[in-house]
């Protein structure tokens, strides 16, 4: 009998510090995934970035030089940036593809080719 509590005690100890391990690894089910994009004239960095459909997702978007924007015309998604006031786009894909945004915030001569592309798979 005490041995085999003892054995169980050991099995849960066990359990317990595997399961510390892996969500040191990855972030609760549940917990956004947050993904930091910098921004600058006229390229985001990452400039794409994979996301899984139906997961939570926090852009976090922070620029170099002057205000830029993000937006998603088909996901109906729109952030702005500002210097010094990084500016988080919250979101959960709910539809696979591939998604190509674009900066909303006019910036300079190459402001109508910065994109970021978001690719949702299933
Ligand atoms: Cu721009």
């Amino acid at each position: 009998m005490k041995s085999g509590l003892l054995a169980k005690t050991i099995l849960l100890g066990c359990l317990a510090m595997c399961s510390l391990a892996l969500s040191g690894l990855s972030p609760a089910p549940d917990a956004p995934r947050r993904i930091e994009v910098s921004v600058k004239k006229f390229a985001y960095t990452p400039a794409e970035i994979t996301v899984k459909k139906g997961e939570p997702v926090v852009l976090i978007l922070t620029t170099e030089d002057v205000a830029h924007g993000l937006k998603f015309k088909e996901l109906n998604l729109n952030a702005k940036v500002e210097k010094g006031k990084p500016s988080e786009l919250a979101f959960t894909p709910d539809q696979a593809g591939d998604f190509v945004g674009h900066c909303s915030v006019f910036c300079g001569s190459g402001h109508g080719s910065m994109t970021f592309t978001l690719h949702v798979t299933e």
